[in-house]
């Protein structure tokens, strides 16, 4: 098992459309065990292959409370086949663009198709946060950050904002080099 570092905006693999995986090879179940272990020691409720540099359609999500059993999802290749017409909001933070939240309006129920660790063709109806955690990480493998969702403006703070955080966490020596 692996920790692995998560990007963070404005890195460029954020934003490409990641790969369908073709095989679920031992190499693959390993890397959602890895991602898996991340999440979790983030902490996060999801985690998307393009957040560790890795531009594949993998995801993890667990969106269990601290006090309950673990649920983990492991889901290759997902697709919406469903979404409802009816909308929610939830606040939304993401490992990837760290100390900002924002209100996003997403379909509130969906139906996700995936290839599960074994390569089994899995369907699964979801609502409330487990249903906007999939939209958020499925959003990642298309090059998608839940800030895309706000206005230019909103979205131009927040970047700005991650900008200077990321210029003050530098070493002077490496300030210099800029
Ligand atoms: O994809 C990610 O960056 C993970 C992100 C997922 C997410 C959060 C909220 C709404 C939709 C999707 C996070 O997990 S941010 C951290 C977080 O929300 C959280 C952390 C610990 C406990 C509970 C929530
Ligand atoms: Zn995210």
């Amino acid at each position: 098992m692996a920790l692995l570092p998560i990007l963070t905006a404005p890195a460029p693999v954020l934003k490409q459309k990641a790969s369908l995986v073709d095989t679920v090879t031992p190499d693959i179940r390993q890397l959602l065990e890895d991602m898996l272990e991340t999440m979790y020691a983030a902490p996060g409720i999801g985690l998307a292959a393009p957040q560790i540099g890795i531009s594949k359609r993998l995801i993890v999500v667990d969106v269990a409370g601290k006090d309950d059993e673990k649920k983990p999802y492991r889901m290759i290749n997902p697709t919406l086949a469903w979404v409802s017409e009816e909308d929610s909001t939830y606040e939304e933070g993401c490992l990837s663009v760290p100390q900002h939240y924002a209100d996003v309006v997403r379909p509130a129920a969906i139906r996700v198709e995936y290839l599960d660790e074994t390569g089994n063709h899995q369907s699964l109806e979801a609502d409330g946060l487990l249903a906007t955690c999939i939209q958020h990480e499925i959003d990642h493998l298309d090059g998608i950050l839940f800030i895309d969702h706000l206005s230019a403006l909103k979205r131009n703070i927040i970047l700005r904002k991650l900008l200077k955080a990321q210029h003050k966490e530098k070493a002077p020596q490496e300030r210099e080099k800029m």
